[in-house]
This record gives C-alpha cells, structure tokens and sequence, in this order.
C-alpha cells in the first residue's frame, strides 16, 4: 500500500486539520476499504468533541522490576526475543522485545545498589544491551563492544552512583542500533535516591507517576512494522506515520483529579517531539535526563530530541469529569488522552526547591575539545570521520574538567537537525550559540543528550569520573538513530 501523506477519510470529517503548509488528516478510524494500518494513525482532538472515542485502548503501563536481591546484589532477569504485539485489533506485529511482546520492563534501581542486569539474547542475531544515562564502568556500558550473540548471556554488573532520575536501556549493536530499537527494544531506568523519596511528589507508578515511551512507527499494509529508510530518510529522519505511546496507538488514561507525573522519553528513532497539552495549560518539569532540575521550571511545551527525557508534573486538580490531550505540536497529533475521572483520595504539592547541583565547574575546566556534526552523502561524521570500532578518537584523563564544543555544521542547501549524547557520565550545557543567556532554563540540569537545531552550537562542561579503562571505550554520537548507524559516532577511552 502506498504510504500518503494525505490520508482521506471520509468518515471522520472533524477530524481535518490543516497545520502549516502541509495539510494532514489526522483521523484514527480506519477507512471505508478495509484495514488500513498505515493510515491508522491518531486523532487530533482539536478537533473532536469532548466525546471522541477514538483514543480507546488502554495506556499499557511497562511492568516494574526491583530486582531479586542475592546475597546483596538486586538481579533484573532480562530476557531480548522474538514477539507479537497487538498494535492493531486481531492482528498480530512482529517485533522484538524484552520479556514482554514490545519494549521493556521498566527497572527500579537505587542509589547504592549493586546491580546485575542479567540479558539473554534469543533472538537470531547479534545486539547488545545500552545502559543509556547510566554512569558506569566502560566494560558494562553495553555497546558494541560488549556483543551479545544468539543464545548467550551477558550481565551488567554495577554499584548505582548517580542522583535520581529517568534513564533507559536500548541496544548499541554496531550498524543495527535503529532497526532493534525500532522492532521494540527499549525500556526505562527509574533510578531513585532519598532526595527523591522524601519530596512531596506523585510516586506511585503507573497512577499517578506515569512513564511514557513515546515512538512512531510506520506500518505496512499487513500492519508489520516497516524498516526501510531510504537515503533521504536516514538523512532527514525516518519518521512513522503512527504515534506509539508505551507500545499503543491513540491510548487513554485514567487519573484522578491531582498532580499527575509524566516520565517523558522520546523513544523515537529520529522525531524531534514538543510535547504540550490540547488546551495549552502549563505544567512544571521537574527533572531532565539525569537529575531534578534545582527548580520546577513552568512550561507551555518542551522539546524532547530522540534520547532525551523530562519529568513534568501537570495539575489536574480542577479538571474533574474532563478530558486533555498530551500533544506533539510539530505534527499537530496526539499520543495520549487523559481521563480526569476519579476524586483524589491524596495530594502532592510540587516542591519549589528539588536538589541542589554541582554546576560550578565552568571556570576549572582545563581543556577544550571541538565536535563538528556533518552529513554527506547520506554518511555521517563528527570532525569529519566516521564511527570506526577500532580507532579510539579521544582519550580522556580521569577527573579533568573539560569543555566540550559541539557544532551542528550548516550545509548550504539544506539544514538538519542533531543531538550529541555522551555515554558514562553527564554534561551541564553552559552556552549555547555563544552566549549562557541562550541556555533553555529547563537544561540546565544534568544531561546526556542535548539538542542542535542546524547550525546551533553547544558548549558542555564534561567531567569523568569513578572509571577508567585501558582498552574499552565509551562512545558519544548523534541519538537520531539512522545518523548514529550511519556514522556519526566516536569512541573515547578515559584514563589515570
Ligand atoms: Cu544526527
């Protein structure tokens, strides 16, 4: 079937919008010749009554693992397969996933804990398990370098030393990080430390502390998931014509009239997401990609690259017997719908003060290192080389403050976006083209993955600490999946 940017449907005439200059039907019921998956994509409640009952399976909440704790090590028993998932009534998608039939458990660690994350790969090919966000030695950072074949077994095995926050876990196999991530492998890291216990936040998963895996996909007419980028998409984005909320097309749920808090992960493999609500009220995010921000910052939308997170906490106290959306502005659709149905039996109050970071490194760092993003060709480069497995880019001293300068390079016809992530630790971004004044209130968190419009520049205070590795190598490279697999990646060694 061919895929359309015009998707007509005659059944659903509310639901025509017209965003731009590019006018997209929006609707989420299927059209008068049968099945048709590629056009089942979602809703704009814009656009529809309050009684819109198109967004009507269920949010699939990921399950939670603690861990089995032996003899003082907390064990998460992971297992990478073959599955079926139901993204569509009576029809069964091939993907991959872990334990389940589309993404991942979400894993609760805590700050202190020793940790084995034990993976066996079932499938028929080679991946590998990415702690992504995770600050850990390089041998259990799970890239590449650490392989799991078919059949095998592969454990991370680490003391959790890091603040709360929300990281994930996906493969880094070499080549084939997108098409994995894209047939289902990912999950969330709840890491949580005291701080994050004794604020007077929503806690309690799945009700009202609600993670939420944002994707889109593209689906053939059998309704498969469809990997196939051509060169244009690996260069500009292989973006789905279907949003997947946790694994779910046009879901809803159910909350009570209180603080609700959304755990955000642009799980995408190239779609920049800027989230918002359908009647565009505030909300506060609390936390980026790896810690609380020192305060709430109030938002009207946040812009979430591939990679990145936000925690945000959106008040619903008033909105009993009602209805919003979470939107993504940019394509003027939906991932989820939130029913406000239950009175809340108890209340949070968003602290004013969250946590206190460690921001004041700028002016220790001793040492500059410059990264240009660039494409040619549908190849990709940082400082014009190509990921190689075998060369070591950079090599890191231990404990050494640096600034770290990343250009998204701006080609004379046309622009495309980037990010930059770093494995092993995080960064503070402390400019941004140029000035501290252009850095966005809501990263001036600690984060691993920071956005670059075309022709943006970001400074980053890097520091590693706690490993350091000989012959095993982190890696840092653009988190839009088809660039990173495309090569636009390097491997650093960090040192005494
Ligand atoms: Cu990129």
């Amino acid at each position: 079937m061919k895929r359309r940017n015009f998707i007509l449907l005659s059944s659903v005439a509310s639901s025509v919008v017209l965003t731009g200059c590019m006018p997209m039907l929006l609707a989420g019921g299927m059209g008068g010749m049968g099945m048709d998956f590629t056009s089942a994509t979602n809703s704009n409640p814009l656009s529809s009554s309050a009684n819109d009952k198109t967004f009507n399976k269920a949010l699939a909440i990921p399950p939670l693992l603690e861990g089995e704790n032996r003899n003082g090590t907390y064990h998460y028993d992971l297992k990478i397969q073959k599955a079926q998932h139901e993204f569509f009534d009576n029809t069964l998608t091939d993907t991959y996933a872990v334990n389940g039939t589309y993404l991942a458990p979400t894993l609760k660690l805590i700050n202190g804990q020793d940790v084995s994350l034990n993976y066996t790969n079932k499938l028929d090919e080679t991946t590998t398990m990415h702690g992504h966000g995770m600050h850990l030695p390089a041998k259990m950072d799970g890239t590449a370098h650490q392989s799991i074949a078919p059949d095998a077994r592969w454990s991370a095995k680490y003391r959790v030393k890091q603040k709360a926050c929300t990281n994930w876990y996906h493969p880094h196999a070499h080549e084939k990080t997108a098409e994995h991530v894209y047939k289902g492998l990912a999950g969330l890291i709840i890491i949580e430390d005291e701080q994050s216990q004794s604020l007077d936040l929503p806690k309690d998963y799945g009700v009202d502390d609600i993670p939420l895996v944002l994707q889109d996909r593209f689906f053939d007419a059998k309704g498969q998931l469809h990997y196939a980028p051509s060169m244009h998409q690996t260069m500009m984005g292989y973006k789905g014509d279907a949003f997947v909320t946790n694994g779910v097309i046009n879901p809803y749920v159910e909350v009570s009239a209180k603080e609700i808090r959304l755990r955000l992960l642009n799980g995408s493999n190239s779609t920049v997401y800027n989230l918002s609500f359908s009647d565009n009220r505030s909300f506060k995010q609390i936390a980026t990609d790896n810690s609380f921000l020192e305060s709430p910052v109030v938002l009207n939308s946040v812009l979430l690259s591939p990679g990145e997170r936000a925690e945000i906490v959106v008040n619903l106290e008033d909105d009993l017997g009602g209805s919003l959306y979470l939107m993504e502005t940019r394509q003027a659709k939906a991932f989820l719908k939130i029913n406000v149905n239950t009175k809340a039996t108890h209340r949070t109050k968003v602290p004013s003060v969250l946590t206190r970071l460690d921001k004041g490194l700028v002016q220790d760092a001793t040492h500059r290192r410059k990264f240009v993003l660039s494409a040619r060709m549908g190849q990709m480069y940082i400082n014009n080389k190509s990921m190689d497995m075998n060369r070591v880019n950079e090599v890191i001293p231990l404990n050494r403050v640096e600034i770290w300068e990343v250009h998204n390079q701006k080609m004379m016809m046309m622009g495309m976006e980037h990010n930059f992530h770093m494995h092993g630790t995080h960064f503070m971004v402390v400019e941004r083209n140029g000035s501290i004044h252009n850095v966005l209130e809501n990263e001036k968190g600690y984060k691993d993955t920071v956005y670059l419009a075309s022709g943006d520049s970001v400074k980053l205070v890097v520091k590693m600490t706690d490993y350091t590795d000989k012959t095993t190598p982190y890696m840092y490279h653009c988190h839009f999946l088809e660039h990173e697999d495309r090569g636009m990646m390097g491997q650093f060694l960090v040192t005494k």
